[in-house]
C-alpha cells in the first residue's frame, strides 16, 4: 500500500509517496495514478528527483509514468522533496567561472537534474544598474557603500535560492559572497571580519569551488582590463584574501586548477558536483558564517 497525502499539491509543491506494506510499489503508483491526467511540471520534476524510500527502478517508473499521463488538481499523493544545492563557483577575474557556470549548467540538464545558474552581482536589479555602473567606472560610489550594496544584490534574492533549493532545484552560482568579501578587504582600510558582516547568514553553499589560478596567467585571457578592479597589483591582492577565506573549515571548499583545459576542468567539477547533491539532499540549508 502506499501511503499519500490527501491536501491539495499547488503548482510547485512537491508531491510525496511512502511505501507502506503490502503490494508491488508499481501496483501501489497504479492505484495512485487512476485518473491521472498529463501534467509536464510532474515528469520534468520526477525526472530530476530520486524519490524518498523508493528504490531507483519504482523512482524512474513514476516519471516515466508522469510524463504520459496527467495529474488531477487534488492529488493523493506527495512526491519527496530532496532539497537542491547551492553550488558557488569563486576565483579571481578570468579564470573560467563564468565558462564552467554554462558548463555546469548544462550538463546537469541533460542528466536530468533540476537547475538554476545565477550569478553576482545580478546586474538587473535596481541596485544592481547601480553596482553595473559602478564597475564599468560610470559612477563613483564610496567603497564602503558599494561594499554593502553587492551584500544587498544578493539578500535581494536570497528567498528565490532558498525557495528553489527547498523545490528540489539546485542553484549554481557565479561569484558569491566570497567575491564580495575578497574584492572590499584587498581595499586599503578594511578587515575580512568587517567585510563578513553583511553576508551574514544568506544561505550558506554546499560546495565553492575556488578555481585557482595565477592573476598573471588570468591577466592574459581574453576581456581583461576592461572594468574597475581588472588590473594585476588588486588581483593579486584579491587572490590573497579568497586564500585567508579558504582557512575556514566550517566551509567545503574545493580548490581546482584553473590552468587545466576547459573540458578537463569541467569534468572535476561535475564529478565534485554529483557527489556534492547526493549528500546536500538529506541535510538542512546551512546558513553562511553563523
Ligand atoms: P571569469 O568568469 O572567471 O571571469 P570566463 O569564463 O569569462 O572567466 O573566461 C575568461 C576567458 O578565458 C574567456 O575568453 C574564456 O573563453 C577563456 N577561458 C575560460 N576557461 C579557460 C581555460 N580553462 N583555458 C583557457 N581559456 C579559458
Ligand atoms: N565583485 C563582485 C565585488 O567587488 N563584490 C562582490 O560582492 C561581487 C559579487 O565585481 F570585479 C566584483 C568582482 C568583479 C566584478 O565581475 C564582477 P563579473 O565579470 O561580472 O563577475
Ligand atoms: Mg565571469
Amino acid at each position: 500500500m502506499l501511503q499519500s497525502n490527501t491536501s491539495d499539491v499547488t503548482p510547485g509543491e512537491p508531491i510525496v509517496l511512502r511505501q507502506k506494506s503490502g503490494g508491488s510499489v508499481s501496483q501501489s503508483l497504479s492505484s495512485v495514478l487512476g485518473s491521472a491526467r498529463a501534467d509536464s511540471r510532474l515528469s520534468g520534476y520526477a525526472r530530476a528527483q530520486t524519490l524518498s524510500g523508493l528504490p531507483q527502478a519504482a523512482a524512474d517508473w513514476f516519471a516515466q509514468a508522469a510524463a504520459r499521463f496527467h495529474w488531477p488538481v487534488r492529488l493523493r499523493a506527495r512526491m519527496a522533496a530532496k532539497r537542491g544545492s547551492l553550488i558557488v563557483l569563486e576565483g579571481v577575474d578570468r579564470v573560467g567561472k563564468s565558462t564552467q557556470c554554462k558548463r555546469l549548467y548544462e550538463a546537469l540538464r541533460q542528466r536530468g537534474r533540476a537547475v538554476k545558474l545565477i550569478c553576482f552581482p545580478n546586474r538587473n536589479t535596481e541596485i544592481g544598474r547601480l553596482i553595473s555602473l559602478y564597475l564599468e567606472k560610470k559612477y563613483n560610489l564610496n567603497d564602503h557603500a558599494v561594499h554593502l550594496l553587492f551584500a544587498a544584490n544578493r539578500w535581494e534574492q536570497v528567498s528565490q535560492i532558498r525557495n528553489n533549493l527547498e523545490k528540489g532545484v539546485s542553484v549554481i552560482v557565479d561569484r558569491y559572497a566570497f567575491s564580495g568579501v575578497a574584492f572590499t578587504s584587498a581595499k586599503s582600510g578594511f578587515t575580512l571580519e568587517w567585510c563578513k558582516q553583511a553576508d551574514i547568514g544568506i544561505p550558506k553553499p554546499d560546495v565553492v569551488l575556488f578555481l585557482d589560478l595565477e592573476p598573471l596567467a588570468a591577466m592574459k585571457r581574453a576581456g581583461f582590463g576592461i572594468e574597475r578592479y581588472e588590473n594585476l597589483a588588486f588581483q593579486e591582492m584579491v587572490h590573497q584574501r579568497f586564500k585567508e577565506l579558504m582557512k575556514d573549515e566550517s566551509l567545503n571548499w574545493k580548490v581546482l586548477d584553473a590552468s587545466q583545459s576547459i573540458d578537463a576542468l569541467h569534468q572535476e567539477i561535475i564529478s565534485k558536483v554529483e557527489k556534492t547533491i547526493e549528500k546536500a539532499m538529506d541535510e538542512p540549508i546551512g546558513e553562511l558564517w553563523k
